[in-house]
């Protein structure tokens, strides 16, 4: 075991604690209230992410007692034309249905590593996934409604309630721009992998719209509203999902108007495999592999590096399989030497930004640490 130098590289150190949710093995449970759990890289190795693999993130209590032939989304909002309400069904027989691999990574995804430390779940490498979508265009149902043309942006309201147990307080209502939610890959989804969607991820409808953070995928999904302004719903303001518009030194207090929203998320990568700690025979070839991904963009190069970044070789890196899905990359490392070793990958997007080797940009949140990702093999 190396987890006393990758303490700060991933979950490769910790354990997890088996069967504390059911069907989902393996996952690392970060908070049992709300419920919060990160997936340990090697067990992200999959192109598509299993379901029992997919990290979970709730800011409040899912809803109790979901009945789908219930369930209604109404949309509406100052930019509507015509408000509608829709059942399940109706939803799912007036537009067509498409699929799509959409990866999603919760803004926080490598909090633990700010320093000073950014409150909130510390999640290591594990809050992010690729599964394949399953609904009907978000541009779709909006065009059936009607979007005027002051309409700027798109909000959502959903069905969990606040952990106060305060049925005035909403859990979460944040959205996105207009633009993204008109992208063809933005969804309204009802399956996940081709089964019906999970309770856990948002059963029966969830909103997802791919390389943005995860809060922008609203899940147990009751309303979408066509705004005329920048959705002000709950967890849109202050430091939520938000971070310094100029840069600031580490532990500063930001005043809310200095903070602006999060788009796109920033390029990024995990080594899927080996898993850290194995032990591997020296002078052979080892296939090292993993994702990467870029937000909006798409990735054009991986590097790997197994002298701590003194020399790095360019991976093989495959296309996506749809835009806003993560990419296969790997790459043949021999190791000459006996003893520790490290193996380090970093992504680069299409626009030539690289990941950086340490935490970025701190913010009060601890937002967008895309640092590079290490692991660490014993030579024999
Ligand atoms: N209604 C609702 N939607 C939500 C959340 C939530 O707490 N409630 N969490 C958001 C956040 S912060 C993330 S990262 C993703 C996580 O999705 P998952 O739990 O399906 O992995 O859902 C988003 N949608
Ligand atoms: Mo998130």
């Amino acid at each position: 075991m190396f987890a006393a130098s990758l303490l700060s590289a991933g979950v490769n150190g910790q354990t997890a604690t088996p069967g504390a949710i059911p069907g989902k093995e393996g996952l690392v449970v970060l908070n049992d209230r709300p419920l919060n759990a990160e997936t340990p890289a090697h067990l992200l190795d999959d192109d598509t992410t299993p379901i029992s693999r997919l990290f979970v993130r709730n800011n409040g209590t899912p809803p109790l007692d979901v009945d789908p032939t219930a369930w209604r989304l109404s949309v509406g909002g100052e930019s509507c034309v015509r408000p509608t309400t829709f059942s399940l069904a109706e939803l799912k027989s007036r537009f067509p249905h498409v699929s799509y691999h959409l990866q999603m990574e919760c803004g926080g995804n490598g909090r633990a590593e700010f320093r000073p430390r950014a409150p909130g779940n510390q999640w290591t490498t594990g809050a992010v996934g690729c599964p394949r979508w399953t609904g009907v265009r978000v541009r779709d149902v909006l065009a059936f409604c009607g979007v005027k043309t002051d309409a700027v942006y798109l909000g959502y309201a959903s069905a969990d309630t606040h952990l106060s147990g305060d049925p005035e307080k909403r859990v979460i209502s944040r959205g996105v721009p207009l633009h993204k939610a008109l992208e063809e890959e933005s969804l309204i989804a009802f399956e996940l992998n081709g089964e019906p969607l999970p309770h856990l991820h948002g059963a029966p409808l969830r909103l997802v719209c791919g390389g943005w953070p995860g809060s922008v995928s609203g899940k147990w999904l009751t309303e979408l509203l066509i705004r005329d302004r920048v959705h002000d719903g709950a967890k849109m303001g202050g430091s939520s999902y938000r971070v310094p518009c100029a840069p600031v030194a580490p532990g500063t207090q930001v005043a809310d108007d200095h903070m602006c929203i999060i788009e796109s998320m920033p390029v990024k990568s995990l080594i899927t495999f080996p898993r850290s700690g194995v032990s591997l025979t020296g002078g052979t070839r080892h296939i090292v592999r993993g994702h990467a991904w870029a937000g909006d963009q798409n990735v054009s190069a991986v590097h790997v590096s197994t002298d701590y970044g003194a020399t790095w070789q360019q991976a093989e890196l495959a296309q996506p399989v749809n835009r806003l899905a993560w990419q296969r990359w790997q790459a043949p490392v021999v190791f000459t030497q006996r003893g520790y070793h490290e193996v380090w990958a970093r992504a680069t997007d299409t626009q030539g930004r690289s990941q950086p080797m340490l935490v970025p940009g701190w913010n009060p949140k601890g937002y967008l640490n895309n640092a590079a990702h290490r692991i660490a093999v014993a030579v024999a």
